[in-house]
């Protein structure tokens, strides 16, 4: 009978069910020890889904990882089925129906943009080929790894026979704490702000939104007027306090904490590909422009988007106001700046 177990039955109906292959590249990393232990509590993809986890290093990182994956064992998750750590894209992406590429180049002292371009195109160019060479039919993958905009695109030209918009980059961590800031300055909990979002490159260029947004039933400008006085110190606010906040977060966590941020980010990481997975009706996320509101078609900006749990799509058809225009073109210039030094670096 469907949905009753016979009582002899010893395992839950997810021990039976086939794993779902999920690959972390980095995952020796520090953002990858925040991922692993989540995904195999099933925080990612819930509590029925089995996982099989695959770990990508290069070999300096392999002790790492494998030494996450022998604490993976000490936990006995019950959904934890498999790890694999390695040094090989091709094994790693092997039968892989999520891929979160994490690892990447950081930008070192001294060195150009065009350099750090040109290293993570030698990182995300082969992982991409590799994805196209051996995951699975389902595959979607999330670059996490920065410039992850366009790590996401380098990945995805090299996957000629993926379609496109199983591409995407994470800006759900600069969502959530757009949301951190307004629900701090409203006084209200996080989920009760929607509407919010992200355009353009995960970098200081976003542009975080709050022209959709609402707080409960009122929109956030309108509650942000009341709080602090009227419209024009709602949107002093906005453009002193909050925008270059949330876009410079990841500098102001660096110089407070000493380190860049981690748990948040691979708290966002598992957020985005449970909403891709589940369905939600509103997040950010930076997909494929299909020349969505101008953004050049091929891009990987983020946009407001909803998924019905077959991918990410664009909400269409918001009205945005000279202000939001110009901002968002400004990022999406910076986009178009970094996939034109990739071309001609002969990548793309
Ligand atoms: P770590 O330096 O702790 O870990 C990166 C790991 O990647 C290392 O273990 C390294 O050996 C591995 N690696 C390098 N090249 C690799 C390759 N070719 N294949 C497989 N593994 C490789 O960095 P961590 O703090 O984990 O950050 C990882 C990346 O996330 C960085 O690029 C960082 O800039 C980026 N971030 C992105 C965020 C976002 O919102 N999109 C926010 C957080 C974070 O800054």
């Amino acid at each position: 009978m469907a949905g009753t177990q016979r009582q002899s039955d010893p395992h839950p109906p997810a021990a039976r069910e086939r794993p779902t292959t999920v690959t972390i590249t980095g995952a020796g990393g520090q953002i990858g020890y925040a991922l692993l232990f989540r995904i195999a509590a099933g925080e990612m993809l819930g509590p029925d889904r089995p996982v099989r986890l695959k770990l990508l290093e290069i070999p300096q990182g392999v002790r790492s990882a494998e030494g996450a994956a022998l604490e993976l064992q000490d936990c006995a998750f019950p959904l934890l089925r498999e790890v694999d750590v390695t040094d090989d894209p091709l094994a790693a992406f092997d039968g892989c129906s999520i891929a979160m590429l994490v690892g990447a180049r950081p930008r070192g002292p001294g060195m150009e943009r065009a350099d750090l371009l040109a290293a993570n195109a030698g990182i995300f160019g082969p992982q991409g080929a590799a994805i196209n060479a051996a995951a699975a039919d389902d595959i979607r993958v999330v670059a996490v790894g920065n410039p992850a905009n366009t790590n996401a695109l380098i990945a995805a030209a090299s996957a000629p026979d993926v379609p496109a918009d199983r591409f995407t980059a994470l800006t759900r961590l600069d969502h959530n704490r757009a949301i951190g800031q307004l629900s701090e300055a409203l006084a209200v909990l996080p989920d009760e702000i929607s509407g919010l979002a992200i355009w353009g490159n995960h970098s200081a260029s976003q542009f975080p939104d709050v022209s959709h947004a609402r707080v409960r039933d009122e929109p956030v400008i309108d509650a942000l007027a009341a709080r602090l006085g009227d419209r024009a110190a709602a949107d002093a606010w906005l453009d002193e306090v909050f925008i270059p906040r949330v876009a410079k977060r990841g500098a102001e966590i660096i110089e407070v904490r000493g380190s860049s941020s981690v748990a948040s980010a691979a708290n966002a990481a598992i957020e985005h590909v449970r909403d891709e997975q589940a369905g939600t009706a509103w997040t950010s996320a930076a997909v494929v422009s299909r020349g969505e509101y101008g953004v050049p078609e091929g891009l990987v900006s983020s946009f407001p988007v909803y998924s019905d749990g077959a991918g990410y799509r664009v909400v269409e058809g918001l009205p945005l106001d000279a202000r939001a225009r110009e901002r968002i073109d400004v990022s999406v210039a910076e986009l178009v700046a970094e996939r034109d030094a990739v071309r001609a670096l002969g990548v793309l």
